[in-house]
């Protein structure tokens, strides 16, 4: 009966084997699919309204119910903010929301139903437009405006107190709070002795702790809310890496998500706002309390790089595994540099979009993909299936062009699914 344990250690050894070789498999099919990834551009607007440097948003929303999504964003030059009704992939035609004074000092901006009447409203900084739920027979109704104490560089939407309706956060790199859709845009300040330039959008939120309620996150600290939101939100540290010398100061671009599939909510953030940006996972080992930062490779191509404005994760792929999607700003200024900064970008760098494609597992690896190099080039973009066929496009705008024009963009992802090993062998 001495046998026995032998045959169970052997047995162990040779599933050990599988799982190497099944590893090795993997990385092959990582190989593939990364040749086989495929975008298709299309123009939303081109030129925007206006000839100078300036454009709040994105929103991104199903605007007039008509089943598509539509694109929303506001210029500081006409101090107007726009829709963009989508026909389909090659056709959006533009209508005015409304004008405002405060456009001519917009960035941050997010699309959500604020008054939870069906119909998906808009918010800027310091204002929000009611959606009058009849663009889909009268796309050129005006919008109602409603003002509110919130904006900046950062407006985005989050359910911060769990009652199932979105609320509104904002961050103008010093003041951290939420407005309650529910009880007429109380607002909750979450910090207010902060010195960064932006930093909680895209999706600066997620339960970091796992006790079922929602924190945010901006660079090196998250809040931890106390439950319904309003009471003290205790700060705790993460190991964010500033860039010294930063353009415009210590600037992110963030998104909660488990990266590696363990049931923690990581951080995936991308410096921004400053040349010589990079994009991190940071690996959360358990209640927000423990963390592992790990840099993704820059792209290939120039070895500088520029300002990645632009952040989104999702399943590009179909293959079941979270990947990372960032975009160069464009921006030519480099007048920072006589003030001791670093400029937006060096001499000649094109911006690129960038997939890093993961390899799935508790331990991930990201590799890089350049969907496209040179203008139309990035500044914010959100993520969405605006063609409704069940892969995550890409639409965005830029802020400061170094091209001839200020433009928005459509970026259809048309990559063939790729379903995971496990996937393909239990089909
Ligand atoms: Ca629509
Ligand atoms: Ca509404
Ligand atoms: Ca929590
Ligand atoms: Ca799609």
């Amino acid at each position: 009966m001495t046998s026995q344990p032998h045959l169970v250690e052997r047995r162990a050894l040779i599933t050990g084997t599988l799982m190497l070789i099944c590893a090795a498999g993997a990385l092959g099919t990582a190989a593939t699919k990364a040749a086989e990834m495929k975008w298709t551009h299309f123009v939303i607007a081109d030129p925007l309204p206006g000839s100078s440097w300036g454009t709040g948003g994105i929103g991104l929303a199903d605007f007039d119910g008509d089943g598509d999504l539509d694109m929303a964003i506001s210029r500081r030059e006409t101090q107007t903010a726009y829709w963009y009704e989508r026909k389909d992939d090659a056709t959006w035609v533009q209508h005015v929301i409304g004008t405002s004074e405060t456009f001519a000092n917009t960035l941050g901006a997010v699309a959500l139903d604020v008054d939870h009447d069906g119909f998906v409203d808009m918010v800027y900084r310091g204002i929000w437009f009611k959606n009058p739920g009849v663009l889909a027979d009268k796309p050129d109704t005006p919008w109602q405006v409603f003002p509110y104490d919130g904006g900046g560089h950062d407006v985005i939407a989050a359910d911060i107190n769990g009652n199932g309706k979105l609320d509104i956060v904002s961050y103008d790199g010093h003041v951290l709070a939420w407005f309650d859709t529910t009880r007429d845009l109380a607002k909750t300040v979450v910090a207010d002795d902060r010195d960064d330039h932006g930093g909680v959008a895209p999706k600066g939120f997620g339960d970091i702790n796992g006790d079922g309620h929602t924190d945010l996150v901006i660079p090196g600290l998250w809040f931890e809310n106390p439950g319904d939101g309003r009471g003290p939100w205790k700060r705790h540290p993460w190991p964010h890496k500033p860039i010294p010398n930063a353009s415009y100061g210590t600037s992110t671009r963030v998104w909660v998500a488990d990266t590696n599939g363990n049931g923690h909510e990581d951080i995936v953030y991308s410096d921004c706002d400053t040349g010589f940006s990079h994009v991190y996972w940071v690996e959360n080992t358990g209640g927000g309390t423990g963390w592992v930062r790990h840099q993704l490779p820059d792209p290939p191509g120039d070895p500088h790089t520029g300002s990645f404005h632009s952040l989104g994760v999702a399943d590009f792929n179909g293959d079941e595994h979270l990947d990372v999607f960032a975009g160069e700003q464009e921006d030519p200024d480099t007048y920072m540099q006589s003030q001791g900064k670093l400029p937006m970008k060096t001499p000649g760098l094109k911006p690129r979009g960038v997939i890093w494609l993961s390899s799935g597992g508790a331990k991930p690896t990201f590799t890089p993909n350049v969907i496209h190099v040179g203008n139309p080039g990035w500044h914010d973009a959100v993520l969405g299936d605006v063609d409704g066929d069940g892969d995550i496009d890409i639409v965005s705008k830029i802020w400061n062009k170094d091209g001839s024009t200020y433009h928005a963009d459509f970026w259809r992802n048309d990559t063939p699914v790729h379903k995971s090993t496990t996937e393909a062998s239990r089909d």
